[in-house]
C-alpha cells in the first residue's frame, strides 16, 4: 500500500498586493502560508505518509527571499520523505531562478522541465512529470504523456487549466491521462476532483476572497487492488463571503446586530469576512460603513463590508408631487445620468434626501 499527500499552489512568498489587508495583516499571513505548509511536511512525517507529491507554485518567484527558501530546504530534508515537485507559473525553472541556487536534499526530486519519469522501485510506481521554465503555455508538454510501463503503478504530477481549452496556462485534457492511476494537479485553487484518481488539491492556504471554502491537500492511499482519495481540510483560516439582507424595517442597531450573528464566535475569531449589505433602507437612516465597521470591527479577525444596499423610496412619486419644484427638475436630471452605477446612485440619494429635508424645513 502507498500513502501519499499531493499538496499544491503554497505560494510562499505572496505580498497580498492586491487585497485590501493593512500591511501588519499582510506579513501575518504570508508568515502562516509557510506555517501551514510546514505543518503539512509534518503531518507527512508523523503519520504513515510515503511521500509528498508539490504539483507548482510553492512560491512567489518576484517575491520570495532566500531565506524563505533556506527555511524550506532545511524543513524538507528533516520531514525525510520523498517529496515530489514541479514549479508552475509562479515560480518557473528560469536561468535566473532560485531553483538553481538552493541545495536540496537527496530526498527532494524536481523534475526538469522536459517530460520525464522518476522510478520508484520500492513501490514499483513511475512518476511522470514537467516543471513550467516559462511563464506561459499555449502549447502543450503532457499532449502524449503516457505510461510507458503499464505492470507498474503509475502517477502524473500537472501544472495547468483543465477547464479552459484555449488559455496561456497550458491546456490540460484530462482524457489524454485515463492510463494512469492518479493525477496530481497544480494551477487552480479550488481543489476539485475531476475523476476519483484525478484531482487538484487547490491552494493550501487560499489566498484571497476568490478563494472562499475549504482549503488544505489531498491524501491518496492505494496499490493494485484498492484506490482510495480524500480530500483534508488543513488551512490554518477560511475566506468567507456573505450578503446580509437589510429591509427597511432595520435600524442602524438591527444591521449592526445581523453583522455580529453572521458566524459563531469561534469562526469570527479564524476567518477573514467579507460582508455586503443588500435590500433596500429606509429613506434618512443614513447607513455609514465606516462607522459601522468602527462598531464591529473588534468582533471579527478580519471584516470587510460593502455597501449594496438601495434606498426605499418610491421617485417617481416624489417627482409627481414636486413637478414644479427644484426636487422634480433635480429628479430629471439625474433620471438622464446612469442610476445603476453605484456612486451616481449614492450621489443622487444624499442630494434627493437634503432637497426633501430642506422641503420639510419650509413647511
Ligand atoms: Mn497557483
Amino acid at each position: 500500500m502507498i500513502r501519499f499527500i499531493h499538496l499544491s499552489d503554497v505560494h510562499i512568498g505572496l505580498g497580498f498586493q492586491s487585497a485590501s489587508f493593512s500591511e501588519s495583516l499582510a506579513s501575518k499571513r504570508a508568515f502562516e502560508i509557510k506555517q501551514t505548509f510546514f505543518r503539512a511536511l509534518h503531518y507527512a512525517k508523523n503519520e504513515d505518509i510515503d511521500f509528498v507529491i508539490i504539483s507548482g507554485d510553492l512560491f512567489e518567484h518576484e517575491q520570495v527571499k532566500k531565506q524563505e527558501l533556506e527555511e524550506i530546504v532545511k524543513m524538507f530534508k528533516e520531514t525525510n520523505k520523498d517529496i515530489f515537485m514541479i514549479t508552475g507559473n509562479h515560480d518557473p525553472l528560469k536561468n535566473q531562478s532560485f531553483w538553481h541556487e538552493l541545495e536540496f536534499s537527496k530526498n527532494v526530486h524536481i523534475f526538469d522541465q522536459e517530460l520525464s519519469s522518476f522510478y520508484f522501485k520500492k513501490y514499483n510506481l513511475d512518476i511522470y512529470a514537467h516543471s513550467w521554465s516559462k511563464y506561459y503555455y499555449q502549447d502543450n508538454p503532457l499532449s502524449n504523456v503516457t505510461p510507458k510501463n503499464k505492470e507498474r503503478l503509475n502517477i502524473l504530477i500537472a501544472h495547468g487549466d483543465a477547464y479552459t481549452k484555449k488559455t496561456n496556462y497550458l491546456p490540460i485534457d484530462i482524457n489524454q491521462f485515463q492510463e494512469f492511476d492518479y493525477v496530481a494537479l497544480g494551477h487552480i485553487h479550488k481543489h476539485d476532483f475531476l475523476k476519483q484518481n484525478i484531482a487538484y488539491a487547490g491552494s493550501l492556504e487560499p489566498l484571497s476572497f476568490k478563494e472562499s471554502g475549504a482549503h488544505g491537500f489531498v491524501e491518496v492511499a492505494f496499490d493494485n487492488k484498492t484506490f482510495q482519495a480524500k480530500f483534508v481540510p488543513f488551512s490554518k483560516r477560511e475566506f468567507e463571503v456573505h450578503k446580509i439582507k437589510v429591509t427597511p424595517e432595520d435600524t442602524l442597531f438591527t444591521i449592526t446586530e445581523k453583522i455580529i450573528l453572521i458566524a459563531p464566535q469561534h469562526r469570527k475569531d479564524q476567518n477573514l469576512f467579507r460582508v455586503s449589505l443588500i435590500g433596500t433602507t429606509k429613506l434618512g437612516l443614513n447607513l455609514n460603513i465606516k462607522d459601522l465597521l468602527h462598531q464591529i470591527t473588534s468582533e471579527f479577525f478580519y471584516i470587510e463590508l460593502l455597501d449594496e444596499t438601495k434606498i426605499d423610496i418610491n421617485v417617481e412619486a416624489i417627482k409627481k408631487q414636486y413637478n414644479d419644484h427644484i426636487i422634480g427638475k433635480y429628479i430629471e436630471k439625474f433620471q438622464q445620468l446612469d442610476l445603476s452605477d453605484s456612486t451616481t446612485y449614492r450621489a443622487f440619494i444624499i442630494g434627493l434626501e437634503a432637497l426633501l429635508k430642506q422641503k420639510e424645513g419650509d413647511l
